[in-house]
């Protein structure tokens, strides 16, 4: 059955029986570079004078008119953004998160020699509406920041004199009122869009007779595998454009070449093309045994090569592009099949940004991103939440990796206005998201990575949030409809984060499920909400609801910041302290932790066709403070300047990669607060050992990538951990130094908190640890979350205060490990809001109560007074303190323990 069959009778295919829904694609890499030499490309690159916002007119007309005096300009090479931000603790010197206007002016002469040929200027990317204008005269304009775009400049261009080219750039926010962007999509998200010529622009002289210049900036041959069993049908479709005066009797002449560079198939088709008509010859090629395009392991590509002669075998035009022979299927139940086999997919999500450049990067840099996430393991890329630089398509590619492509329809799918949501989708806005899908399918057709088209991300955050309504189905349907006009060979998929439950519908916020062929859910349980074991149920629920649509899970991650650390690194979140993921505190070891428990249940349903952590890089983000960091979205798994893997990459790289994996987390948490903690190490050994200063400490298992030492006794000042195992016949290990400056025989522990702190006496409290049962509380989330802290009343009582904010509460006990003598241990309450009487409770001490019915409230004289009590206790044994909090009306509750010896 060919696909085209497919597409016409089926119209979903999420609807047809699993064995049916075979879809078969082709590749061919878009025109990003192999232009044939008939084809004169000339960069642009350098030489640019630019000017951040609008300039008044002078005498000579404004910036767009050819005598414009730019003197005083900058000059600057492409790519260039004029924004700077992210990826540090403090606003720099340059920092710039303008969004406005940004002009750009260049001198330059075309060589004579294009007499004669048609003219092209070819923009990458320019953000996020630019305007064009040559030697004074206006070439036109485009509205969107990421796809290629084209003018014919030749009317306008004055060959072997200088010309000169200026361009407009706007990147206004959409939401200030009269934005020229106001229709144009993403109306918001959390990443910065930086503005500017950010990609590469060029003049490309071609023949009159052109293969379509002018055809959405895709590269105007369109291949794919129509059918495949022993040998593949492919079948490629060109737009040829006569842009000259006469009727052009031409050949088209179309050969597939392998990686050795033999044709392996051609097809030879005459036709004419009428002055100023675009013809569509098809054409079918065969190709017998096929070599697969079969990702990671076999990333094969051939090449369509697409030439239009004259008659007499003059060549007029010529497309070189990649092609990849490969069939997939999606089936709701046991997900991704390539070629035939089951591939479980897992990556990341990818935004392009990065420090000091933006949006401005160059091929290296993104040769780089490639290779980072190759080394990690990936089989799947997300690109979000736009179309990215053609190089990164070609790379995955090269590399075998399937990719998810996406426009970026963000947050919601109308204009916001002043009174929040309406959910109309104006026609302008439609228009401009039915314009960036036709860039986004046009130029990336033939790569043979992508394998669905996205057509929005959480567009109905807004609505779920309560602001306004979404309405987001009508546009959605129009845009996926585009996308089978476009591309039957491909189905839709989309990411959806807000979907209601049946028994729980949420006025004002459609389901967008079920509109798209796949779909992919983006879930922080954990994380912005519920509880990180929640995950697998939640998917499980999601799945049984849509028990035909192939699901995915598009995003799921954590901040890391990697200055912060907590000491429980083997709790869950509700086992250490409160972390607030909008707040200032996102210990490194917690995004670990939460990836150990999200991704122990990710693997263990194959229902899902793909998994995508949510990012692979840290980002701007203009609208965060957040971590130890202000402008980023810290959720990476590796630093926003690419220089730190963080711990949790090196979990991900023991089960997805095959490289020897063995890395000891907690490396940055270097000044120890315990004198007694777990070492843990991600691994693909089967087991590991820990020498300390030289010491063995012994084996341990690594089941699930995880190798864990419990409660390592530190000594004094420097211990030097090293792991070490053997991996497939090699020797591997790791060292690291942490230090512990305290007192070996003392613990200082902060109930309920995440970060430790230092009291006004000098004693070095660590976070929450050694707890099992209750719930950590933060009476003060004010400071966290970015606020003031002036509407909280402090406890009294203490010189002390922040101690006392936060707490453990419930039925709870604490396993302190100290050696066996006698101990001072005081414990430190404060009761937060309850009067006297509503809670009180005993506290035992190594089983034998040492306060009996404590009633703080009463105690204290009421809330929010400092309460500390201090009882001495003999430790006998190996196993430490016991403390057990036991409720004896309302929850037990603490806010600090400290264990010294009696003196
Ligand atoms: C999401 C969005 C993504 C954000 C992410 C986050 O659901 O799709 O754009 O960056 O959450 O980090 O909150």
């Amino acid at each position: 059955m060919s696909s085209r069959t497919l597409r016409l009778n089926a119209t979903r295919l999420r609807r047809i029986p699993a064995v049916a829904a075979i879809v078969l694609g082709v590749v061919s890499g878009a025109a990003s570079g192999a232009w044939a030499a008939d084809r004169a490309d000339l960069p642009l690159g350098a030489g640019w004078r630019f000017h951040q916002g609008d300039v008044a007119p002078g005498k000579q007309g404004g910036p767009e008119a050819p005598a414009f005096n730019d003197k005083g300009w900058a000059t600057v090479s492409l790519p260039h953004t004029w924004n700077h931000l992210g990826g540090t603790a403090r606003r720099t010197a340059d920092y710039n998160a303008t969004r406005g206007a940004g002009w750009y002016r260049l001198r330059f002469t075309p060589p004579a020699s294009y007499a004669g040929r048609k003219v092209w200027l070819q923009f990458d990317g320019a953000s996020i509406n630019a305007e064009v204008w040559l030697n004074g005269v206006k070439l036109g304009a485009h509205q969107g920041a990421f796809g290629r775009f084209r003018f014919d400049a030749t009317a306008a261009l004055k060959l072997g004199k200088p010309n000169v080219l200026a361009v407009r750039t706007d990147n206004s926010s959409p939401a200030v009122a009269g934005s020229p962007t106001a229709e144009v999509i993403p109306m918001s998200g959390d990443f910065f869009l930086f503005g500017g010529l950010y990609r590469a622009v060029s003049l490309i002289a071609t023949d009159p007779v052109h293969i379509d210049m002018m055809d959405s900036g895709g590269p105007g041959v369109y291949a794919h595998t129509a059918s495949l069993d022993g040998a593949a049908g492919i079948e490629v479709n060109s737009r040829v454009k006569n842009d000259g005066a006469k009727p052009q009797p031409v050949v088209m002449k179309t050969a597939i070449v392998d990686a050795a560079g033999a044709t392996v198939a051609s097809d030879s088709q005459p036709l004419t093309v009428a002055p100023g008509a675009v013809a569509e010859p098809q054409q079918t090629l065969t190709v017998p045994n096929p070599h697969l395009w079969d990702g990671r392991g076999d990333p094969y590509l051939y090449h369509v090569v697409t030439r239009v002669e004259t008659a007499q075998g003059q060549l007029l035009d010529q497309v070189t592009q990649p092609l990849g022979i490969r069939s997939f299927r999606f089936d709701p139940d046991q997900g991704f099949f390539l070629n035939g086999k089951h591939v479980a997919l897992h990556g990341v999500s990818r935004h392009q940004d990065r420090p000091g450049k933006g949006w401005a990067i160059s091929p290296a840099d993104q040769a780089q991103d490639m290779d980072i996430m190759l080394d990690l393991g990936i089989n799947t890329l997300r690109l979000a939440h736009y179309q990215h630089d053609q190089a990164i398509y070609d790379l995955a590619d090269k590399d075998g990796v399937v990719v998810w492509a996406e426009i970026p329809l963000v947050n919601r799918t109308a204009p916001e206005t002043p009174e929040g949501d309406t959910g109309v989708t104006s026609p302008g806005f439609a228009a401009n998201a039915e314009s960036q899908l036709r860039e986004l399918i046009k130029q990336n057709y033939n790569h043979p990575s992508v394998v669905t088209w996205s057509i929005g991300n959480e567009v109905n955050l807004m609505a779920a949030a309560g602001h306004g309504v979404s309405n987001a189905r009508p546009l959605l349907t129009r845009l996926n409809q585009a996308a089978y006009e476009l591309d039957h060979t491909r189905p839709t998929t989309m990411a959806d984060c807000c979907e209601p439950w049946p028994d729980q519908p949420k006025p004002g916020v459609d389901v967008v499920a079920e509109i798209t062929d796949l779909l992919g859910y983006n879930r922080y349980q954990g994380w912005y909400y519920d509880k990180a074991e929640d995950l697998g149920p939640v998917l499980d629920r999601l799945h049984a609801l849509h028990p035909r649509l192939p699901l995915a899970v598009s995003e799921y991650g954590a901040g890391g910041a990697l200055s912060q650390h907590t000491d429980q690194v083997q709790a869950g979140a509700s086992q250490g302290g409160v972390v607030y993921p909008k707040g200032h505190f996102h210990p490194e070891d917690l995004e670990s932790r939460l990836h150990e428990i999200w991704w122990a249940q990710l693997k263990a349903r194959p229902y899902l066709w793909g998994t995508f952590i949510w990012t692979m890089f840290d980002f701007a983000s203009d609208s965060r403070t957040e971590g130890d960091m202000i402008d980023t979205n810290d959720k990476g798994l590796v630093s926003y300047d690419r220089t730190v893997k963080k711990d949790v990459f090196f979990f991900y790289k023991a089960d997805w990669s095959d490289q020897p994996v063995l890395h000891l987390n907690g490396r940055r948490y270097v000044d120890r607060a315990y004198p007694v903690t777990d070492v843990e190490a991600y691994s693909n050994a089967a087991t590991a050992r820990l020498t300390l200063n030289g010491r063995d400490l012994g084996a341990a298992a690594c089941p699930d990538h995880v190798c864990r030492w419990p409660a390592v006794h530190l000594d004094a000042g420097d211990n030097v951990l090293t792991a070490m195992a053997e991996i497939e016949g090699q020797s591997v290990s790791d060292s690291i130094t942490w230090r512990f400056a305290g007192k070996p025989d003392e613990i200082h522990i902060r109930a309920g908190a995440s970060a430790g702190l230092t009291s006004a006496t000098g004693a070095r409290y660590g976070s929450d640890a050694f707890a099992t049962g209750g719930e950590p509380h933060d009476r003060n989330p004010a400071p966290e979350q970015g606020r003031p802290d002036k509407t909280i009343p402090p406890v009294t009582g203490t010189s002390d205060p922040t101690l006392y904010e936060t707490y453990r509460a419930g039925a709870f006990g604490y396993r302190v490990p100290v050696p066996a003598g006698r101990y001072q241990v005081t414990l430190r309450f404060a009761e937060p809001m309850l009067a006297p009487g509503a809670r009180v409770f005993d506290v035992a001490a190594n089983g034998h109560v040492v306060l009996q019915h404590l009633d703080v409230a009463a105690e204290a004289g009421g809330p929010l007074a400092a309460l500390d009590r201090t009882v001495t206790v003999e430790v006998t044994g190996d196993d430490g303190l016991a403390l057990d909090f036991r409720p004896v009306t309302g929850p037990a509750l603490v806010s600090a323990i400290d264990v010294v010896p009696a003196r």
